[in-house]
């Protein structure tokens, strides 16, 4: 489900009992339940191979299925009786050209010149970028159509890091006030490969500008237009639109008042830089047990900067999009759209795997590490180089914090947090995840203040094992996340249009 949520795809081969007892059940099937009907609820595709012959053509259709509009998840489901079997009849394979399209849509040339005309009239355009400049792997020519353009790139919460973070055109979304005034300001936004959903306040005002035109590009078009209206709606794969708008665009550059929108940007590069000197007065705090902020931040700082960095938890996943800056583009991963707490270890285990003898970084809470511990045993015996930094507050935090404000609001805002009688079970004793760790080979390492902390991150680097640094946060200073304003907000319907 997360996957499909995600937008990834994803082909998922299951199996299930003989042919004949079930798909129906013949009431009382051991180990059988309606998977593909379960599935196709959140899935693009889901079928059961009925027998062996039509395996390549249902996998066919899984595929072409699989390639059709936004990416995501489809599942076959081989019974027992076939997947086990041994079948004789020769299996007719198709090369991918015979049976779907294997070239992603490019833009028409009238929409081309139409979107380079919106864009070169505007006085102030700006990029919003989602995670399909990800799947498309568009980063280097979304960085040359913003330099090129000047536009500074806003993002959705999974589109983070499309663009290295030092470029000054890039927009974080920690700057949630300052994107909210580039958002209401620019006059055109050019939307690639994002729906514009919640997270992003639905496109609507007073968080954007109701007024403003839509350029939107995306390689489905059921998204196109579908939660802000777009002037201009394309349906393309982002790298070819942004590959063939740069060198229309480089032809005009000429008529670029480039002077004026460097002018333009200036005050919302400055407002980035006030807001990133304001979050880390946090970090001068040096006291024990650590401040949340330095979790993210001296990792950042320690290991490489392109150094893949996943984050999970409640509060720890904010603090660590708060406390790390994003240099290689693609390099953070979480689950953006579900939350789900506990995908982070086995999202590490892949990155590692992808990547291999490079470091990867997992920030995962206390909470979410007790989902499934065990696989810092499978990081150990296929040798993945993973830093486990176990973010301890001992309390599922996010929760906590919700439940503290709406049971006792006043008292917490004068004491900052209630006892443990004053909520609902809501917090955790003492795990030791460094001793858990090495009782499966693992380094295990456990701090509580800034310097060792530094000392652990510098030796998981050496180290030919994964490490899990156990690292004791102040309770009442997590509890308070920054930006948990905005983020309660967002569930509420945006007032204007
Ligand atoms: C699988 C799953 N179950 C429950 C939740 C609801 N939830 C959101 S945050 C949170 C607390 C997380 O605690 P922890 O991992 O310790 O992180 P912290 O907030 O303390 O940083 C919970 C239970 C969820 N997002 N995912
Ligand atoms: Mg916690």
């Amino acid at each position: 489900m997360v996957e499909q949520a995600e937008g990834n795809r994803v082909l998922v081969i299951t199996s299930s009992r003989r042919t004949g007892i079930m798909y129906p059940d013949r009431n009382g099937t051991y180990q059988c339940f309606d998977q593909t009907n379960t599935i196709s609820q959140f899935a693009k595709f889901s079928v059961a191979v009925p027998s062996f012959d039509r395996i390549p053509e249902l996998m066919r259709m899984a595929l072409r299925e699989c390639y059709n509009g936004r990416p995501g998840v489809v599942h076959i489901d081989i019974p027992e009786n076939i997947i086990n079997g041994s079948f004789k009849d020769p299996v007719n394979l198709w090369d991918r050209h015979q049976y779907r399209l294997h070239t992603n849509p490019e833009p028409s040339e009238a929409q081309l010149n139409e979107a380079v005309d919106l864009l070169l009239q505007a006085k102030f355009p700006i990029i919003h970028a989602g995670s399909g400049v990800i799947h498309a792997q568009a980063y280097d020519q979304l960085e040359k159509v913003a330099d090129l353009m000047q536009m500074m790139v806003t993002t959705s919460w999974a589109g983070r890091g499309v663009m290295r973070e030092s470029n000054d055109l890039n927009m974080p979304m920690v700057h949630i006030e300052t994107n909210i005034k580039i958002r209401t300001e620019a006059d055109v936004v050019l939307i690639l490969g994002s729906r514009v959903g919640e997270t992003d306040w639905w496109g609507k005002a007073p968080y954007w500008n109701a007024d403003q035109k839509v350029i939107q590009v995306d390689i489905d078009p059921s998204t196109l237009g579908a939660n802000k209206p777009v002037e201009l709606a394309i349906q393309a794969d982002i790298q070819k639109f942004l590959l063939v708008l740069f060198h229309k665009l480089v032809k005009q550059k000429d008529q670029l008042h480039l002077n004026q929108r460097k002018q333009k940007i200036e005050p919302f590069v400055q407002d980035k830089n006030r807001n990133r000197k304001k979050l880390d007065q946090k970090l001068e705090d040096l006291e024990t047990p650590m401040n949340p902020a330095l979790v993210a931040a001296l990792a950042n700082k320690v290991l490489p900067s392109d150094t893949p960095i996943v984050a999970d938890g409640g509060n720890t996943t904010i603090w660590a999009n708060f406390y790390s800056s994003i240099e290689k583009p693609g390099s953070l991963f979480s689950t953006f759209k579900f939350g789900m707490l506990g995908a982070g270890v086995a999202q590490a285990l892949g990155v590692a795997v992808a990547g291999p003898n490079k470091p990867v970084v997992c920030i995962t809470g206390d909470g979410a590490m007790g989902f499934h511990p065990q696989e810092v045993e499978t990081a150990v015996r296929n040798k993945l180089k993973i830093i486990f930094i176990v973010v301890c507050d001992k309390q599922w935090g996010m929760v906590k914090m919700s439940q503290d404000f709406s049971l006792r609001p006043v008292k917490t805002i004068v004491k900052k947090s209630l006892d443990e009688s004053e909520n609902i079970n809501s917090d955790l004793g003492e795990i030791q995840f460094d001793k858990l760790a090495e009782s499966m080979g693992a380094i295990g390492a456990r701090v509580n203040d800034p310097h060792e902390y530094k000392l652990a991150l510098q030796a998981a680097l050496q180290a030919d094992q994964p490490t899990v640094i156990h690292a004791d946060v102040d309770p009442v200073k997590h509890m308070w996340a920054p930006g948990l304003r905005y983020f309660k907000n967002m569930h509420a319907e945006p007032k204007g249009k």
